[in-house]
């Protein structure tokens, strides 16, 4: 059986360093272990910004960027080898919003919404407690709402268009609240 490749988009953020470095050079490291991937066909990479943690606190600026990936692996097993490119450069998952040496997670998989539309609305509301587990919700519940991803995205692919509200990416980054958040800086990613 031949499996069709799905585009994927992913988003990357890191505010404290890892042992190869900084957040721009754990997230350049990180970038070329996923071109290393067989099942992983790496396509766009976004510019790179300094951004004002989220929600505000006295953690330091993260570095985020958007990539977009080609692949024929599950969702599920794609998340399995980002997070595994997580723990290689330091990725502890305790504490929900915890400063982090890197963060890579899946924004949308092809046009997939899970786990239903039912189940993504009650994630997208963020209601503490209405998921008994945690599940993969696909597209990313809180994607539409934070400047600091919808801003790269529009750089690769300002015409994605989101499969369950219907608006593209420089449509979503219009109407996002951009109060507090007006300190994006471009980061130069160190050549490797
Ligand atoms: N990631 C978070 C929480 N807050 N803030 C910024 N600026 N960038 C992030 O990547 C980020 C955040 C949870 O993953
Ligand atoms: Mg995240
Ligand atoms: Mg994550």
């Amino acid at each position: 059986m031949k499996c069709v490749p799905v585009s994927v988009l992913l988003a990357f953020g890191a505010n404290l360093p890892s042992a190869a470095g900084g957040p721009a050079t754990t997230i350049a490291m990180a970038l070329e272990r996923i071109k290393g991937e067989k099942s992983v066909c790496l396509t766009a990479v976004s510019p790179a910004y300094a951004t004002p943690a989220w929600p505000p606190s006295e953690q330091p600026d993260f570095v985020n960027l958007v990539a977009q990936v080609e692949t024929v692996l599950p969702p599920e097993a794609l998340l399995t080898v980002l997070h595994g490119t997580e723990a290689a450069f330091g990725r502890v998952r305790d504490v929900r919003w915890a400063a982090r040496s890197l963060d890579i997670d899946i924004l949308s998989y092809g046009d997939a919404v899970l786990p239903d539309p039912v189940i993504w609305k009650v994630a997208a509301d963020d209601a503490p407690g209405a998921l008994p587990r945690a599940p993969l919700v696909l597209p990313h519940p809180a994607l539409h709402k934070r400047d600091f991803v919808l801003r790269p995205l529009c750089d690769i692919a300002a015409d994605w268009c989101h499969p369950v509200l219907r608006l593209t990416a420089a449509q979503m980054l219009n109407r996002v609240d951009h109060s507090g958040n007006n300190r994006y800086e471009k980061v130069v990613l160190p050549a490797l």
